[in-house]
């Protein structure tokens, strides 16, 4: 058996895993977690990056001697170096307004051909058109993402971890390299981006022991970490966000596609993650926050009983995005009163969270020709099980639910193999978690004419 130890910031907590590996084994520990909270500061949100770097390198000392690193996070965000490696102000996060309105001089169907990309309006791309006539813009040599930013800073080593590249827009989604002539054509300057990298490569060295790129966007950690079996599968990687989608070969890059928002994100091992980010946790989050409630079981709870799909919301409505009042926007969606019970609120959200899986889950295969015989759920969403429930029942199809920790086993799967532990290709990686994982069954039950009349009131 060899340790390794998986860096996985999200954007709530940030911690330091370490998995004992052996051929057919998995075993994970927690080294270490600590709190990731945004700081809004001049009418900006920042990311506190030093008080995250502090609690990797923390962590990194408490799990002892490993065999090597890996780091994931969430996509799109960045950092400027200058000249001499210095970070050039404090990444800001995805879900500040600067990109509100911003648009790009590129129509958005070539985009797509191009980088094959849903439209988020914190996409890499907006925000480096929101950014571009700043001084930081001007003096800034380098743009390194989030886990390339902690890598450089652990190891020295300049790069672009590929799967996180692609959620850039700037990627190329054939060539799986930045498109230069996409990026000069937006008047920004091809030197800024680093050589691309891929899961599995080794980085550099911190204190000793290898830093090794795995899928360093979280959400194609958690992709490796989904312990399906054959490819007829849709998966959920449920935390903050839920992404939900296909596993395939080749992109999809249709004009039907395009329209549908779906996202042709590079996986490990050349895999196109085809998905769509769907509202996930974070109105649930951010209502408990408003309410001051923690006990999540008690509140699912008091919503199990609540009765099914009285009041729906539909969770892509771009409103939910930014922080702030979140209880008022459900409250208004739903035509609820904004001192409605939080269980009658909670309610409304998992039930418009099932419907709004179902959707994608539809739509991803009839948009990709792939039909699936399962939904998997991976993250902390599969720990709900009113959730994971209430999606068996508006997809019509059984909810594999976990590992609830996908994606620091993905991270961890990728070193192990590296390391030479593991021999395969994915499927050999997700055998092992079969084997090691517990695996919660859900059968798809209720009243499926119940959900499609809700899915017609949210579609209008
Ligand atoms: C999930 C995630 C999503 C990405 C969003 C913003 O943590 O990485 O995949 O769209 O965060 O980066």
């Amino acid at each position: 058996m060899k340790a390794f130890a998986a860096v996985d910031l999200g954007a709530s907590s940030g911690r330091v895993m370490v998995g004992r590996v052996g051929p057919a084994r998995i075993e994970l520990s927690e080294a270490h977690r600590f709190g990731n909270e945004p700081v809004r500061a001049g009418g900006t949100l920042y990311w506190d990056i030093l008080r995250l770097y502090r609690g990797v390198l923390e962590g990194l000392r408490k799990a002892g001697p490993v065999d090597s690193i890996g780091i994931d996070s969430w996509a799109v965000d960045y950092g400027f170096l200058d000249a001499s490696g210095a970070l050039l102000g404090n990444p800001v996060h995805y879900r500040d307004g600067r990109t509100d309105g911003v648009s790009v001089t590129v129509p958005e169907d070539r985009l797509y051909q191009i980088a094959g990309l849903q439209k988020l309006p914190f996409n890499t791309i907006y925000q480096l058109m929101a950014a571009r006539e700043t001084p930081q813009y001007a003096a800034a040599q380098h743009l390194l993402l989030i886990p390339d930013l902690l890598a450089y800073w652990l190891t020295g080593e300049l790069g672009a971890e590929y799967t996180n590249a692609s959620t850039t827009g700037l990627v190329d989604v054939r060539t799986r390299n930045w498109s230069s002539s996409l990026i000069s054509e937006l008047g920004l300057r091809p030197s800024l981006f680093p050589e691309v990298r891929s899961p599995g490569a080794k980085i550099g060295v911190f204190d000793g022991t290898p830093v090794v790129a795995v899928g360093s966007h979280d959400t194609a950690s958690a992709v490796v970490g989904v312990p399906a079996a054959g490819e007829r599968f849709a998966y959920i990687s449920c935390g903050t966000w839920s992404l939900v989608g296909l596993e395939l070969d080749q992109p999809v890059l249709s004009e039907a596609s395009r329209k549908a928002n779906f996202t042709n994100e590079g996986g490990v091992d050349g895999t196109i993650r085809y998905l769509r980010n769907v509202m996930g946790l974070w109105p649930l989050q951010e209502a408990m926050r408003e309410w001051e409630i923690s006990d999540i079981s008690g509140l699912l709870g008091r919503a199990a009983r609540e009765s099914p799909l009285k009041h729906v919301v539909d969770l892509d409505d771009p409103v939910f995005l930014p922080p702030g009042d979140m209880v008022g926007r459900l409250a208004t969606a739903a035509g609820l009163s904004r001192d409605a019970e939080p269980a009658a609120l909670t309610r409304c959200i998992l039930d418009s969270l099932a419907l709004a899986h179902h959707r994608a889950v539809e739509q991803a295969q009839e948009l990709a020709g792939r039909a699936v015989d399962a939904v998997h759920i991976v993250g902390g969403g599969a720990r709900n099980a009113l959730l994971c429930q209430l999606t068996a029942d508006a997809c019509g199809l059984p909810v594999l639910a976990g590992p609830v920790e996908a994606t620091a086993l993905g991270n961890l799967l990728v070193q192990a193999r590296a390391a030479g532990v593991i021999d395969g290709e994915l499927a050999a990686l997700r055998a092992v978690l079969r084997e090691t994982q517990q695996i919660v069954r859900y059968e798809p039950g209720g009243d499926p004419a119940a959900w499609r009349a809700a899915a017609k009131r949210i579609s209008g």
